[in-house]
């Protein structure tokens, strides 16, 4: 399952790399495609040699955020986190979760070595198995705190509310 698992977060992290607009050298593709997805490994080096720094970046996308002096503020909205990969120092971190949608949200953390996207998912919702705690349910327009003890690790977040993690609300942490 782990060869077969891999190919994925590439394809996704192409995929995203384009709807971000990294770059216009994609505007052709679309042309010549038949429906056979997931055959573009290409793409990723494309951005690569163009400057884009694609070697820290996890399967959701996007550039780490580092955290400095223990505290952040990650936006949540439908159906997002931003930022959606972060790397921070081992010990204490208060994450913030700015509820800046419409509907409640929740920021469950997971130690886990899973990719982000990789978690499964049972009835809407991943297993809090691995959960280290999290910053509970949240209104719209409403922020809300919660102080991690972190050992140096990988960590996923997620809002659990059901769907919402496959909507997108997903996230990676680095703890060094
Ligand atoms: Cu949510």
């Amino acid at each position: 399952m782990r060869t077969h698992r891999t190919l994925v977060p590439a394809v996704l992290v192409a995929g995203a790399l384009a709807v971000a607009g990294c770059g216009s050298d994609d505007s052709s593709t679309t042309s010549t495609s038949s429906g056979s997805a997931g055959t573009t490994p290409a793409r990723t080096t494309d951005h690569a040699a163009a400057g884009h720094d694609t070697t820290a970046v996890p399967a959701s996308g996007g550039t780490p955020t580092a955290v400095k002096g223990g505290k952040v503020t990650i936006d949540a909205s439908e159906f997002k986190f931003a930022p959606t990969s972060m790397t921070a120092k081992a010990g204490k971190l208060t994450i913030e979760m700015n509820n800046i949608g419409k509907v409640e949200h929740e920021l469950v953390l997971l130690k886990t070595t899973q990719k982000a996207d990789g978690l499964k998912v049972t009835g809407g919702r991943v297993s809090e198995d691995d959960s280290v705690g999290e910053v509970s349910e949240t209104a719209g327009g409403k922020a809300k705190s919660h102080t991690f003890t972190l050992k140096p690790g990988t960590y996923v977040y997620v809002c659990n509310i059901p769907g919402h993690y496959m909507d997108g609300m997903r996230g990676t942490l680095v703890v060094q």
